[in-house]
């Protein structure tokens, strides 16, 4: 049985980072209603327009990261459910930060057709995702007054975590077993 704390975890006092590139990592859910064709979405904080998926970051004494996305889920979603499979990892792979316009520029206009340059960077963050099949929703939960919650299709489902530019988002709802409708 899950705990239902009353406030989120903050600070990244403990947050775990990949032992072999540096990323910060996360864990979240595509939490799916009992018919599979909904997936449950909240706004993102940073940007109040934005929907999102739940997630956040591990933090050193969670066991493993399945615990970390049902933890995640219930604070910023407020729900409760079972896992029902992973859905592996999706990285978030943007260029870092010091990567200024000019050298980004330089990059993608690198090489002359026989001889691409390649320049990689790691991923600023590493997802670990599971389709939770959600059992229970409650009213007030830790992030009840800071977000708002939705139930989306896939098709609108998509659309949004395409207007908010998240790709590894995206990916891990692609990869759920969520019922995508043919007319639509
Ligand atoms: N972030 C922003 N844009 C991103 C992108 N396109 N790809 C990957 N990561 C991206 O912002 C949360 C964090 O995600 C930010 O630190 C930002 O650098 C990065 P968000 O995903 O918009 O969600 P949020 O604003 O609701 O943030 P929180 O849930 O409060 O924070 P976390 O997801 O980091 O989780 P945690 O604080 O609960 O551990």
């Amino acid at each position: 049985m899950m705990e239902r704390s009353k406030i989120s975890r903050v600070g990244r006092k403990n947050q775990v980072y990949s032992e072999v590139t540096g990323a910060r990592i996360v864990a979240g859910c595509v939490c799916l209603n009992g018919t599979k064709d909904k997936v449950l979405m909240i706004t993102s904080s940073a940007h109040k327009d934005r929907w999102i998926l739940p997630k956040g970051g591990v933090e050193s004494d969670e066991p493993n990261y399945e615990t970390t996305a049902q933890r995640e889920t219930w604070e910023e979603a407020g729900c409760t459910g079972t896992v029902t499979q992973s859905l592996g990892v999706v990285q978030d792979m943007r260029p870092p930060k010091e990567w200024n316009t000019k050298f980004r520029k330089q990059i993608e206009s690198s090489g002359d057709g026989d001889t691409q340059e390649i320049i990689t960077h790691p991923p600023r963050s590493e997802f670990h995702f599971f389709e939770l099949q959600v059992d229970q929703i409650f009213e007030e939960f830790p992030e009840s007054n800071k977000r708002q919650r939705k139930y989306f299709s896939y098709t609108d489902a998509r659309k949004e975590l395409l207007k908010a530019k998240r790709p590894e988002l995206l990916e891990a709802l692609e990869r759920s077993g969520i019922k995508r409708s043919y007319n639509s």
